[in-house]
């Protein structure tokens, strides 16, 4: 069995548990295109707004409907089962790895179940709505100190130096769901060794497909399970 092991993560994975992607046919969230709100700008723009967006996400996220799917479970139940190294790196916000049982997971862009404290960085685990009248857990007379606990456009992505490690020393690099767009999630390909197995699985062909040594074209809730299973099952 392969050595280590790293999984990148997009959207793809948890649409089929009914979290809409960002870029495809309905990528806009009520006619704001995802760079119009997740900016610093933007948020010192419009934070109303902005809070509105990550709110109506917030909410669905915590809706019963909303559940880990096939992917996400096999994802699992890899790192379970493999006796190396493994990192599950999700550009994702949502908590749906963690609630299949991924242990190792790397939320690079943020989460939505957590607030940040726009002063100190402090982070508290958050589940109802943020606005500029939140009061402050710790000094609840200050209010509206509080943001989303994600990563927007322009800001620096977390854990970037385990994944820069991480991806050095995979032997098998699984991207699955992501568009490839946005970096520096798209780059981590490139930072694998040659020797690295690198499979991508993704419903379409993406800018990087042809760095990949397979770029499977299916669902994840398909395609994920079977991979799992192949590397499992390699000497
Ligand atoms: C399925 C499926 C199914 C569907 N099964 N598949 C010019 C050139 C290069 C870079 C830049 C540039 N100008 C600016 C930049 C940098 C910028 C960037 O990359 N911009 C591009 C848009 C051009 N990047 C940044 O600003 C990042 N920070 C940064 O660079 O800091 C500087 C720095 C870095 C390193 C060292 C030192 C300094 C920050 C990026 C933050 C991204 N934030 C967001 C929002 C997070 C919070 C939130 O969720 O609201 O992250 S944007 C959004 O895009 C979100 C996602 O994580 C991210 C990626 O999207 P993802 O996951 O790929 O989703 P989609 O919708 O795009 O794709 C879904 C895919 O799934 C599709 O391919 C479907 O086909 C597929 N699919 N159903 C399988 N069932």
């Amino acid at each position: 069995m392969p050595k280590s092991i790293l999984v990148l993560t997009g959207a793809g994975i948890s649409a089929e548990s009914g979290i809409p992607t960002f870029r495809g046919s309905d990528g806009l969230w009520e006619g704001h295109r995802i760079e119009d709100v997740a900016t610093p700008e933007a948020f010192s723009r419009n934070p109303v707004l902005v809070h509105q967006f990550y709110n109506q996400r917030r909410r669905k996220l915590l809706d019963p409907s909303i559940q880990p799917n096939a992917a996400h479970v096999a994802l699992a139940k890899l790192e379970a089962a493999h006796q190396g190294d493994f990192l599950l790196v999700t550009q994702n916000i949502d908590d749906l790895h963690q609630r299949a049982g991924s242990r190792k997971v790397l939320a690079m862009h943020g989460q939505l179940l957590k607030a940040r404290c726009r002063d100190t960085g402090k982070l508290f685990d958050w589940r109802e709505d943020l606005s500029l009248e939140t009061p402050h857990p710790l000094a609840t007379t200050r209010l509206g100190r509080l943001r989303p606990h994600v990563v927007w456009f322009g800001e620096i992505p977390i854990g970037l130096e385990l994944i820069q490690e991480a991806a050095q020393s995979a032997d098998i690099f699984l991207a699955i769901g992501t568009s490839a767009v946005v970096y520096p999630a798209a780059g981590i390909v490139e930072a694998t060794p040659a020797s690295c197995l690198k499979i991508e699985i993704n419903l379409a062909a993406t800018p990087t497909s042809s760095v990949f040594d397979r770029s499977i074209r299916g669902s994840a809730s398909i395609e994920v399970p079977k991979i799992v299973e192949e590397i499992l099952s390699m000497p």
